[in-house]
């Protein structure tokens, strides 16, 4: 028995072909795994005096940040002085690459320093947060004036949902700083 395609059939043929083709190149595109977009998230810490109270605090004293995300933290600290921290608080520890970025004023426009840490007595205060699997650790110098801030940045990868106690690891007036917030990821 001989079957007979008309030129219909065959041109059907070869566009269902070809469809099948177009579909699987583009399935196999969908299936290719592609690097997860960054989640990065911007969040702002001051470190200014309580007009009530007169010492310094950290505001806003909880950040509610996203879980496996990287955190984009930008320190803007207006206290000039020095205070005493423990030499182990004067590195960076758990941020990207080890590193935080010192902003200052040079040739006209905002530049940023790399640093690993700060000399031990060059350090205002820090950002420790050290429980539920923390181990970050950010020294933040002085402001230059009582007008112009110290700004540190750093970023960092959250891990999953949970709350964590952040510190301040410098000691004021012979006892240690009530400085502190909570970290919370969700
Ligand atoms: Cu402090």
């Amino acid at each position: 028995m001989t079957v007979r395609w008309s030129n219909t059939t065959i041109g059907l043929a070869i566009a269902a072909g070809v469809l099948v083709v177009v579909v699987g190149a583009f399935g196999m595109l969908l299936a290719t795994p592609t690097p997860a977009a960054t989640n990065s998230v911007q969040v702002d810490l001051t470190i200014a005096q309580d007009p009530v109270t007169g010492s310094y605090a950290f505001s806003p004293s909880v950040l509610h940040v996203p879980a496996g995300a990287m955190i984009e933290l930008r320190i803007t600290n207006y206290d000039p002085s020095i205070h005493s921290v423990d030499p182990v608080y004067c590195n960076v520890s758990g941020t990207s690459n080890g590193v935080m970025e010192e902003m200052g004023f040079g040739m006209g426009s905002m530049m940023g320093h790399m640093m690993r840490g700060l000399a031990a007595g060059a350090v205002s205060h820090t950002f420790t947060m050290m429980s539920n699997g923390w181990d970050l650790n950010v020294p933040i110098p002085p402001a230059v004036s009582a007008q112009t801030p110290s700004i540190t940045e750093v970023s960092f990868q959250t891990h999953g949902p949970g709350a964590a106690s952040w510190m301040c690891e410098g000691t004021m007036n012979g006892a240690a700083s009530p400085m502190m917030g909570t970290f919370e990821t969700s």
